[in-house]
């Protein structure tokens, strides 16, 4: 018999949410409980085109803005390979940001429809749940000074709060909203028995295309 395949499970949330910890901690417990499970981020800074899109984050380097959306996409495509790969031999994938995160801060910017920015990242492995950390501007403000890198800002973080809040109306993606100003336990076992209910769902499914 084929093995099960793995579940495709996103975090996203605007800056200092808590994605990365809660990323970390839920392919901990997973794997303690037995289930294979790997840590994806996006952007995936260590390929040629994340190094681009590193040094644009950086502003070591200036990029046309429909380039950078597109390098963005782009990088998420060159990975989808291996994601497929690792799904079908039963492994979890736990993803930090994926292409909400690309239509959401690009449609952030002026000039930018929702609409042309989800359009390059259409037909991607769509994930089996993404978890949206949710926490007010005012709280994540609380959590300390942003860091130097570009989008890192009150102003624009909040522009690409509305961006996400449109985007979680869809309800063709499995989105599940987690009050992220809980302690750090809490959230973790919230999102701990959400993934654990895709990794259930997702045994008995194929994998599905994003945003088709
Ligand atoms: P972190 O590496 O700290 O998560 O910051 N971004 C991300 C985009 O503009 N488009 C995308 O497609 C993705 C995945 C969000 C990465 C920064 O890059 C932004 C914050």
């Amino acid at each position: 018999m084929a093995c099960k395949r793995g579940a495709l499970i996103v975090l996203e949330g605007v800056d200092k949410a808590g994605k990365t910890t809660q990323c970390h901690k839920l392919v901990q417990a997973l794997q303690r409980s037995g289930r294979p499970a790997e840590m994806m981020r996006f952007p995936d800074r260590t390929t040629t085109i994340g190094q681009l899109i590193s040094a644009y984050l950086e502003k070591k380097s200036d990029l046309e803005d429909h380039t950078v959306h597109l390098l963005f996409s782009a990088n998420r495509w060159e990975l989808v390979p291996l994601m497929k790969k690792k799904l079908e031999q039963g492994i979890t994938l736990v993803v930090d940001r994926y292409a909400f995160s690309g239509a959401a801060f690009t449609s952030a910017k002026p000039g930018f429809s929702l609409d042309w920015c989800m359009k390059p990242d259409m037909g991607l492995p769509k994930p089996d749940v993404v978890m949206f950390l949710q926490l007010s501007p005012t709280e994540a403000a609380l959590r300390g000074q942003f860091g130097e890198e570009r989008y890192e800002n009150s102003v624009f973080q909040r522009a690409v709060l509305q961006k996400f809040e449109q985007l979680m109306k869809d309800p063709s993606v499995n989105w599940k909203v987690i009050d992220a100003s809980q302690n750090v336990e809490d959230v973790h076992m919230n999102i701990k028995n959400h993934s654990l209910k895709a990794i259930t769902t997702a045994e008995s499914q194929p994998l599905g295309e994003l945003w088709q």
